[in-house]
């Protein structure tokens, strides 16, 4: 990995509920995504409500997880180039156009205090909820994060797209990971489910400071892809 690489810092502006945030986005642009596709598991038809009024829509699911270093195997033996760096396990998600996606996301990591509290609310997910084992909730403790599930779209996209969900600390897990490499505690598991627009590729990353020290945490696996950071394309 290039430590050369320049570290790029841009404000997004994104309007949710009326309301226009600043959201700081690290370095996403600057690599593509190097793992193989992750397609998501058609379910069925479902109907969902639009506009007051009902439409038949694809229904799909994708199951990641998110991991306090790199040794579950999708970096390969020994966890790759960066073993004790911390990952989701996929990269390169693939979703159907103006479909509703359900994801779990097992998360297996521990956490700690966002430096934003707005990341600690569910975003642009049916409903705005998310379950947090079994619990239906719309926010966290803003204190208590392992990561997030950020997810925006770029200018090119043609439909907004906006989700995030925060994913609780995981208070199994310890730093660094003493139960023996590439094993992990029960997760906590984050469901939610959004409806996608049309075809393009958007970004996802999270907004935790989980990665290393550069520029306050949002170093190294906060600005790879591969560790805390991805896409979704929708197709
Ligand atoms: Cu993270």
């Amino acid at each position: 990995m290039s430590r050369a690489r320049a570290m790029v810092v841009a404000l997004v502006s994104i309007v949710s509920g009326g309301v226009v945030i600043a959201l700081m986005g690290f370095g996403l642009a600057s690599a593509a995504p190097h793992e193989a596709p992750q397609n998501a598991k058609y379910l069925g038809m479902t109907t969902v409500t639009e506009g007051g009024k009902s439409v038949s829509l694809k229904h799909v699911a994708l199951t990641i997880g998110t991991f306090p270093d790199s040794m579950f195997g999708v970096h390969g033996a020994g966890g790759g180039t960066h073993p004790d760096w911390v990952s989701y396990s996929s990269d390169n998600l693939v979703v159907p156009a103006h479909s509703l996606v359900t994801m779990t996301i097992h998360q297996y990591d521990s956490g700690g205090s966002l430096n934003n509290p707005f990341f600690a609310n569910v975003f642009g997910t049916v409903d705005g909820t998310a379950t947090i084992d079994g619990k239906v909730v719309t926010k966290v403790d803003p204190s208590a994060i392992g990561h997030t599930f950020t997810l925006r779209g770029i200018p090119q996209n043609a439909t907004p797209l906006f989700v995030s969900v925060p994913l609780p600390e995981n208070f199994a897990t310890d730093t660094p990971l003493t139960i023996g490499e590439g094993q992990y505690p029960k997760p906590v598991v984050v469901t939610f489910s959004f409806v996608t627009g049309s075809k393009g590729v958007y970004n996802w990353n999270c907004e935790f400071p989980c990665g290393g020290s550069r520029i306050g945490q949002f170093g190294e696996a906060m600005s790879t892809y591969g560790y805390m950071s991805g896409t979704l394309t929708v197709k």
